[in-house]
C-alpha cells in the first residue's frame, strides 16, 4: 500500500510512505523461505516481538500462531501459500 500524506506533525508535505506486510516473513528480509523457521525459534528464545510472532493477532503468543504460521506458510487451512512469496521492489 502507497499513501501520500498531506500533512503530518513532523513529516515534510507530499512525503510518500509506503506500508506493506508479508505474513510469515518473521526475519524481516522481504521474502518468505525456511529462513523464517530459525526466526520463529530466536523470536521465541529472546524478548519476543510481539507483531512478529503473533501470527493469528490474538494479542498473545501461544500454540494456535504455531499452527496459523503453518497454514499461512504452506498454503494450508484455506490459506494461499506464503512460502516462496516477496515483497515488490520499493517504488
Ligand atoms: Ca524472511
Ligand atoms: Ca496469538
Amino acid at each position: 500500500m502507497t499513501c501520500l500524506i498531506e500533512s503530518a506533525q513532523g513529516i515534510p508535505a507530499e512525503t510518500t510512505l509506503e506500508i506493506a506486510h508479508l505474513p510469515c516473513d518473521v526475519d524481516q528480509s522481504a521474502n518468505v523461505d525456511i529462513g523464517e523457521a530459525t526466526a520463529v525459534g530466536e523470536e521465541y528464545e529472546g524478548d519476543r516481538s510481539l507483531w512478529l510472532v503473533d501470527t493469528d493477532r490474538s494479542g498473545e503468543v501461544d500454540g494456535d500462531d504455531a499452527t496459523e504460521f503453518d497454514n499461512l506458510f504452506n498454503g494450508t487451512g484455506g490459506y494461499s501459500q506464503w512460502n516462496g512469496q516477496s515483497l515488490p521492489p520499493p517504488l
